[in-house]
């Protein structure tokens, strides 16, 4: 990786990956691409350019007019706004992934793109659920992120792209709040404990879910990209996890830090039946072996430093 571009800057992943990418290769070095433009960071303190994903002949020409060798596909819609928006779900994340590979084909770039646990479905076994497995998923966003997982491995083995991917639990981060996902609720209730010393959950106490700080989602990115392709028996996509827990026991965690903190439940039907349609807990262990993946954070250093972190950005 040398010249980075990434769609979908903005987004959550995106604005903090932009961040970490520019320091590390260079801020000269990371193109940042995004539908939308806004006074921030990933507009301001490196080059920037307004791209839809869906403008093949576009993404083309900035990947190749920047010199690019590696595509970072981030724009996609998450999995609560697919499911009330299945055809655009199906047009935006379908459309834009099958650009972005053709980009990469042409250009012959390196390529990543997020999948998720979205990806699993109500017949997919429920704990410790192993890196291959049964993909049935009852969610459009799902339907998405299989079929992007297996359009990623159609362009290794046909036309030799370098695609790499990890299935995404929830993550959690205080700088961009995610939008439109099921594991929200675990970014939400963070603000609104601090807020309010309380917090409404639409997702049912006893679900669990996995979930990752995003800092460790990040370094799980370069530490994937960087990976020796020798050693890769998995492309698209692995399983990556640092914990898994149900509201009662982030409620629990909050309350080490704010001991009167409140928590109720409001249940929303369609998140919910997302929710329980994911695993529990997912098996990372071909993520450990294949290119040394490693969880920093688990949930009480997760609750910790987003307390701090969230404290001192909402004075
Ligand atoms: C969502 O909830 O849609 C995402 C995900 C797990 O992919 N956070």
């Amino acid at each position: 990786m040398k010249r980075i571009m990434i769609t979908g800057a903005l987004g959550q992943i995106g604005s903090e990956l932009i961040v970490k990418l520019r320091d590390i290769y260079g801020a000269e070095n990371v193109l940042a691409t995004d539908i939308r433009k806004t006074d921030s960071p990933v507009v301001n303190d490196g080059p920037f350019e307004l791209l839809d994903v869906m403008d093949l002949e576009n993404m083309r020409k900035l990947a190749k007019d920047f010199g690019a060798d590696t595509m970072m596909h981030m724009a996609a819609l998450l999995s609560a706004t697919a499911e009330a928006k299945p055809l655009l779900a199906w047009n935006l994340n379908m459309g834009g992934l099958v650009n972005a590979l053709e980009t990469s084909r042409e250009l012959g770039l390196q390529f990543f793109t997020p999948s998720s646990i979205g990806a699993f479905g109500p017949s997919t076994p429920k704990d410790n659920t192993p890196q291959d497995t049964l993909q049935r998923p009852t969610t459009m966003y799902g339907v998405n992120k299989v079929a992007g997982e297996l359009l990623c491995d159609y362009y290794f083995q046909k036309f030799g792209v370098d695609t790499r991917g990890v299935r995404f639990p929830g993550l959690i981060s205080y700088v961009t709040p995610p939008g439109g996902g099921t594991t929200d609720y675990a970014v939400d209730i963070y603000y609104k404990a601090l807020e309010e010393g309380k917090y409404t959950s639409y997702i049912e106490k006893g679900t669990y879910m996995d979930m990752m700080y995003m800092p460790d989602a990040l370094q799980a990115i370069v530490d994937l990209m960087e990976a020796d392709a020798s050693k890769l028996e998995h492309r698209n996509a692995f399983n990556v996890t640092a914990m898994s827990f149900e509201p009662e026991q982030i409620a629990a965690s909050i309350r080490k830090h704010i001991p009167n903190f409140e928590m109720n439940y409001e249940v929303d039907p369609i998140r919910q039946t997302i929710a329980n349609s994911w695993p529990d807990s997912i098996d990372a262990s071909a993520a450990k072996a294949e290119w040394g993946f490693k969880a920093q954070y688990d949930l009480d250093e997760m609750t910790k430093d987003m307390l701090e972190k969230l404290a001192t950005k909402m004075k």
